[in-house]
């Protein structure tokens, strides 16, 4: 195909980084602001790093993403949620979700949280935890959404770090069938925190809770005495909007602050423009809100566009993995986003469950969230979508707030697992270890050379450590920690995490993490996690543990580290493998050399250079633990 079709995007592109503030004050204007603002940007990642952006314009998010939408369509369908149980389904109208998100933000205010206060989410798929989220953003809270897939000690320690006083969650969540305790969690997590919060809790499956009369509100019972108007906090674009953990290569997991005006301004272009979305179209983003992709891509970018976003509440394949075809066209999905993760398991099921069903309404795909591989991709396009619809491989991370590196409708062709191109404004760089470009074709760091108005602003209550992680490394660029590398036509491909963060599904973890829950077990000396590649979920976690004198390497003992992590990070990161070994690789300066354990699991013969191994020996050693691994 000739290149023709990417004319306007080249030019579009072109100018956005020729006449970056003239694009970006234009930009700002697809949102409402109650004072508009005098310029764009205002960031410097020079010294001491500061993004800021549209700072002197004043918003209201709620207002964007539900009044102005409600004034003009209130009929229009706001939020379609599919529950986990077949058959269950509820309409949200933009008029509907106006009341409810403003009855929610009185409810708050009744409760005392007031603007700037940090309110933790740790709820189901249920449209009130997108009201929830809302009604914060509504009075000016600052919300910190936890996957309620985290254990109460994760959760714990979130609330700690975010000096939360104020929790919402619901009695249990349903997956799959499943009911998942969530204010049970919550009830630990406080007793681990010994933090004293108000919780208000959502009775949504009226299974059995605990109930603390001092603490604990139930949201049925003040519901009714508040009213349906309720007025939104005028916020400048700077104020912090929301904080969001995740994992990097060291310490506890960061807390992530993304301010108002510029995220949302990101968040909804890039909705807009990778979906080319038309109003009228179903949206259908899988993400748990308790993730980025959650925030941007199921809740803020559509609703701040007007679209009509469908919630599931469930997990895509089950029961069967018809189970998101049926939603699909049941629905008339137009625009579907989702994981490669989710793509490979359906790929494994066969395409027998796509027999039957139609799919005629999808018109684009989405990815997000690790590499997809090629054959994925073209079953994807292929199968799923009857070679009719483009597939949006969208690169980006929480810290960027929006997609960064993606096809656009116009920059045909598309390359099965390339991400393809910058999206507006985004100046990516890929360089050595020295910090110098490389060239075409050669695989190195990627990194963004200037600020976009949905990157996050600083890790909460640790400036020091945003500048330290992202910007240090090399100065004046926002290092990812991705490594990627240029083809002939400038597209970008993406290799994966370079640091030490393993990508399980599209969750990350820092191997530092799992390593310290893997050490609290009064069994374990010393450990050494790494990611190996897995089919369906792209990276699995692999542990070598040491033991200490008198433990015994049983299966009981394997079950136990695994609950371990299970109960001192959740269900997701439970790692597949766990090998006990007397020893492990490491340099004289006491450096765990984890590049040697990955070609041990690959079992490749060329270790690479081993010459600065203190103790070769242990590799023999390793190799005969490995051999008896009969895990998963
Ligand atoms: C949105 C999200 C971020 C990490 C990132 C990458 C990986 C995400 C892609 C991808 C290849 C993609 N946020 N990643 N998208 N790798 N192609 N399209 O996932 O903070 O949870 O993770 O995910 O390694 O650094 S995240």
């Amino acid at each position: 195909m000739s290149t023709n079709s990417s004319v306007g995007y080249n030019e579009e592109y072109a100018r956005s980084v020729a006449e970056t503030e003239k694009y970006w004050q234009e930009a700002g204007k697809r949102i409402d602001w109650i004072r508009p603002y005098s310029k764009a940007d205002g960031s410097s990642y020079a010294g001491n790093v500061q993004i800021k952006w549209y700072e002197d314009g004043t918003l209201n998010v709620a207002n964007n993403c539900v009044d102005r939408h409600a004034r003009v369509r209130p009929d229009a369908p706001a939020i379609i949620w599919v529950a986990d149980s077949e058959g269950e389904s509820l309409v949200i109208s933009y008029e509907d979700l106006r009341k409810n998100v403003n009855r929610f933000a009185n409810v708050l205010r009744m409760q005392g949280v007031k603007k700037g206060d940090r309110v933790t989410l740790y709820m189901p798929m249920i449209p009130k935890a997108a009201y929830a989220m809302l009604a914060c953003a509504r009075i000016g809270a600052v919300h910190s959404v936890v996957f309620a897939g985290f254990s109460a000690e994760s959760l714990a320690n979130r609330i700690v770090d975010a000096e939360s006083h104020f929790i919402i969650t619901a009695d249990e969540g349903r997956r799959g069938g499943k009911r998942i305790p969530l204010k049970e969690t919550v009830d630990e997590a406080l007793r681990i925190a010994r933090m004293d919060a108000k919780v208000l809790v959502v009775k949504h499956t009226g299974g059995d809770v605990s109930f603390s009369e001092r603490r604990d509100v139930w949201l049925h019972d003040v519901w009714g005495t508040v009213g349906t108007e309720c007025e939104s906090e005028e916020m400048s674009a700077e104020d912090p909007f929301f904080i969001l953990y995740t994992s990097g290569s060291t310490g506890k997991p960061k807390g992530l602050v993304h301010t108002t005006g510029g995220y949302l301004v990101y968040a909804s272009m890039t909705h807009e423009r990778i979906f080319a979305y038309q109003p009228g179209e179903v949206y259908w983003c899988t993400a748990d809100i308790g993730w980025i992709t959650g925030h941007s891509y199921l809740v803020y970018g559509p609703l701040a566009n007007g679209a009509t976003t469908l919630m599931f509440e469930g997990v895509p394949n089950q029961p069967t993995p018809k189970r998101i075809w049926d939603i699909v066209d049941e629905w008339n999905v137009s625009v579907l986003y989702t994981a490669p993760t989710l793509i490979r398991s359906l790929m494994a099921a066969g395409d027998r469950w796509l027999e039957g069903t139609s799919r005629k309404s999808l018109r684009m795909l989405g990815t997000v969230g690790e590499p997809i591989n090629p054959e994925a991709w073209r079953w994807y396009y292929e199968k799923v979508g009857d070679s009719r619809c483009p597939i949006a491989d969208t690169w980006w991370q929480t810290e960027t707030g929006g997609v960064l590196i993606t096809p656009l409708p116009d920059t045909a062709p598309l390359k099965p697992g390339a991400a393809m191109k910058p999206f507006f404004g985004i100046i990516p760089d890929i360089v050595d270890e020295n910090g110098e470009s490389v060239p075409q074709g050669t695989q190195g760091r990627l990194l963004i050379r200037r600020s976009w108005p949905g990157q996050a602003r600083t890790i909460h209550g640790d400036h020091a450590r945003f500048m330290e992680t992202y910007f240090s490394a090399v100065p004046g660029a926002y290092l990812t920690g991705d490594g990627a590398h240029r083809d002939v036509d400038g597209d970008y491909w993406i290799i994966g995490r370079v640091d030490d963060v393993v990508n399980v599904s599209g969750h990350r973890f820092g191997t530092a993490e799992i390593e310290s829950a893997l050490v609290a077990h009064p069994a374990v000396a010393e450990a050494a996690v790494i990611g190996v590649p897995h089919p369906i979920k792209g990276q699995s976690l692999f542990c070598f543990v040491i033991l200490r004198d008198g433990y015994q390497d049983d299966e009981g003992l394997i079950a136990q580290l695994k609950q371990q992590v299970r109960a001192d990070i959740g269900a997701i990161a439970v790692p597949d493998d766990v090998v006990c070994v007397p020893g492990l690789p490491k340099t004289r300066s006491g450096k765990i050399m984890r590049r040697i354990l990955r070609k041990l699991v690959a079992r490749e013969d060329d270790l690479g250079d081993v010459s600065t191994l203190v103790d070769p020996r242990i590799i023999e050693e390793i190799k005969t633990a490995l051999s008896l691994n009969r895990q998963v």
